[in-house]
């Protein structure tokens, strides 16, 4: 069985992956939603479910929100529910993609007082950031047009620009401003953020504060991710990462389920770069579980990422810089591939056992009586907020 050194140990101890609150309510697809049993009635559940993760995992110690889904009228008490339940409230998410107003644009809308609405709307995101504690305001703009001529896309971004701008200068202390990219929907011509270079050209003229956020379901089929995540982490300005995966468009699906090797090459970049365990980088989930059971499709992705990590932190990087100097096309890719091919999972499940921790944490939950308590009290649970 593989070993894991001390120093592999307490990397895998520090690591933290951010869980989001929507990925416990109902969702589905533009088709149906399906409705799950137990599921959250309020953000206060959805907490509560986050933090049930947590337990079993001890690998999702903060809770990302999403505004105005997560709303509530006391965001103090949230986080001191939060916390009793051993989680912090992390990013938060804004949400222009649902308002009537935001048909043609938020931040890029040609109308003043449509982009004032949204510039507004994340003021009150930040608001709400100084109440949970949180230190990441994401920014997913579902802006763009549908046909070539349909709008003048250079004056959107200065538009864009002039909006982060204002926005950005609200945020105090270590607060931070962070832009996700997406190449395509629910625009399907041009989107007004569509890549990791348009975030960053954005992000670079706010100030220090102000990062790229990178999903992985978010790049056109066959795109090298991790050359993406190789060259933020050298301009030093990878925020964040929204991890899932994904067949053919933003399916939102378990993070590592559709192309491990592809999680794994991505981490042994995030290694490389310095980006593991570094406050400076969130690791976060953005998945839906739209047929599985939400509870442990989270928990297995939190595993997934765990393991992938365990890989990448077994490559023999001496062994690799040998192969790369000599120009050894072979040995480098075998060394690259045995760290891949590495079976950790037994290893991972005594590590967790020495912790104190379920070797299985799936099997602990189904074991722990969670889920029965709450079908049987929770009825009438919410979607995730699409439509909602
Ligand atoms: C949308 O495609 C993005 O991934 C956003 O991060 C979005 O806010 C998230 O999926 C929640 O709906
Ligand atoms: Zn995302
Ligand atoms: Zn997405």
């Amino acid at each position: 069985m593989t070993t894991f050194t001390p120093e592999i140990q307490s990397t895998l101890a520090a690591q933290g992956v951010e869980l989001p609150s929507w990925a416990f309510g109902n969702s589905g697809t533009r088709f149906r939603v399906w409705t799950t049993e137990g599921t959250p009635r309020d953000p206060f559940e959805k907490i509560a479910d986050a933090a049930e993760v947590n337990r079993l995992t001890a690998l999702a110690p903060s809770v990302a929100l999403h505004i105005p889904w997560d709303k509530v009228d006391d965001f103090g008490a949230l986080r001191r529910h939060a916390e009793d339940l051993g989680v912090t409230l992390g990013t938060v998410n804004s949400n222009t993609f649902q308002d009537e107003d935001y048909k043609f644009g938020a931040l890029t809308h040609e109308d003043d007082r449509i982009r004032r609405k949204a510039i507004d709307h994340h003021l009150e995101c930040i608001d709400v950031m100084d109440a949970t504690g949180s230190r990441d305001l994401k920014i997913w703009l579902a802006e763009g047009s549908n046909y070539p001529g349909q709008t003048d896309m250079r004056a959107r971004q200065d538009r864009l620009n002039d909006s982060l701008g204002q926005i950005y200068a609200r945020l105090t202390g270590d607060q931070r401003l962070v832009l996700e990219y997406k190449f395509f929907e629910p625009s399907f011509y041009h989107t007004d953020v569509p890549d990791w270079g348009t975030s960053y050209a954005q992000v670079a003229t706010l100030g220090d504060r102000a990062m790229v956020c990178l999903d992985t379901g978010h790049h056109a089929p066959g795109t090298n991710i991790e050359f993406i995540v190789m060259q933020l982490l050298r301009l030093g300005r990878l925020g964040s990462f929204d991890f899932n995966s994904r067949f053919y468009a933003d399916d939102d699906l378990i993070v590592g389920a559709a192309d491990p090797f592809q999680l794994f090459r991505i981490l042994v970049e995030v290694i490389r770069g310095g980006g593991l365990n570094n406050p400076d980088v969130a690791f976060m989930l953005d998945q839906c579980h739209n047929v599985e059971a939400k509870i442990p499709g989270q928990i297995r992705s939190v595993l997934n990422v765990q393991e992938m990590t365990a890989r990448a932190l077994l490559l023999d990087h001496e062994a690799l810089a040998t192969a790369q100097s000599a120009n050894d096309v072979l040995g480098a890719q075998a060394v690259f591939m045995d760290a891949f091919y590495t079976d950790v999972r037994p290893a991972l499940a005594q590590w967790r056992e020495s912790r104190g921790l379920p070797a299985d944490p799936i099997a602990a939950y189904a074991a722990s009586g969670y889920q029965e308590r709450i079908e049987s009290e929770r009825v009438g649970g919410v979607q995730a907020g699409w439509g909602a």
